[in-house]
């Protein structure tokens, strides 16, 4: 068994800048990439088992029931790497059916994901894993040096790509082109355009875990950015926006009120939003134009249940 794990320096003046920055902008917002501390993952992985979201369990469906297909469209490789893999489960499908020798998973929460792909390491012996904490939405570069030769298969699942407007969807995407090099493979999971008030209840779970979770970012500035966000104060608010083809996540402030957050105030009219997160959906065709336009040729698709998988790479 092989297991290592870099953390890049935890970078609290990122959260710190980007914070200011999005508290002083109008409208304000806040990037979704900062949900995730601990308690944020534990809160993510909650949502994905909520009955109203059923998002990451329709994709682990489609994989299960099409993964030798799938498997044999991608062919031989040697070395996958998941940027965001979280609780690394996503990738645990895959590799009975590629036995790549290298993982390399990423993920800006970087102690969950240590513990999380130390396990996995335990359970494939044969598998050289490493586990990068880092900020690869910032720098995806620092992770090159880690990655083994050969055949690459970048795995990005779960429709994370949704957090991204198109057009940092394609610089995401040409990044990866560049990391994965021309012989390389993309293997994308993103949830597809379909009935407004089903997108509208995967967002507005009857538990409150996605309101929770959307809360926590005001408690993790508190802890973090020593801020004063009176969370009684804020309203969970999602919708979908079928002009920009995106849920929005929103905080909606229920009271005129001033906020501090690492010494400087801001004020918060009632009923004003932080805009927290976008998710976005497509169709298809959509998707894989933007692909095509970052440099990735169309090689193969599975749809299952309004969500989609679609592999792309040069044609053998
Ligand atoms: C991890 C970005 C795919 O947008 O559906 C879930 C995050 N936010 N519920 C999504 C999320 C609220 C999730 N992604």
């Amino acid at each position: 068994m092989s297991f290592t794990f870099k953390n890049f320096p935890a970078d609290r003046d990122d959260l710190r800048s980007d914070v200011l920055a999005g508290l002083a902008a109008c409208p304000k917002s806040i990037p979704p990439k900062y949900f995730y501390d601990e308690a944020g993952c534990r809160l993510f992985e909650s949502i994905c088992a909520q009955p109203e979201y059923a998002l990451t369990r329709t994709e682990g469906a489609l994989l299960r029931a099409r993964l030798g297909e799938i498997a044999a469209a991608i062919g031989a490789v040697d070395c996958i790497v998941e940027p965001g893999a979280g609780e690394c489960a996503k990738v645990r499908l895959l590799l009975p059916a590629l036995h790549p020798s290298h993982l390399v998973v990423l993920d800006i929460a970087g102690g969950p994901l240590s513990a999380a792909a130390e396990s996995l390491s335990r359970d494939h012996p044969g598998l050289a894993v490493t586990a990068l904490g880092m900020d690869f939405i910032r720098d995806l570069d620092a992770a090159a040096p880690h990655l083994a030769e050969g055949r690459r298969l970048i795995y990005y699942p779960g429709s994370s790509i949704g957090n991204f407007a198109p057009d940092a969807a394609a610089t995401l995407l040409t990044r990866f082109r560049r990391l994965a090099g021309t012989a390389g493979q993309l293997l994308i999971g993103f949830d597809l355009k379909k009935d407004p008030l089903q997108l509208h209840a995967a967002y507005n779970d009857a538990a409150g875990v996605t309101a929770a979770f959307n809360l926590n970012l005001l408690e993790r500035l508190n802890r973090e950015l020593d801020a004063d966000f009176d969370t009684s104060r804020f309203r969970h608010y999602a919708f979908y926006n079928p002009t920009a083809g995106r849920i929005e996540m929103h905080l909606a402030s229920l009271a005129a009120q001033d906020v501090s957050v690492a010494g400087q105030r801001f004020h918060f009219a009632l009923g004003e939003t932080l805009h927290t997160e976008n998710s976005y959906k497509f169709r298809r065709d959509e998707f894989s134009a933007i692909a095509t336009n970052a440099g990735w040729p169309l090689k193969a698709e599975w749809e299952l249940d309004g969500f989609a998988v679609q592999l792309y790479g040069n044609a053998d």
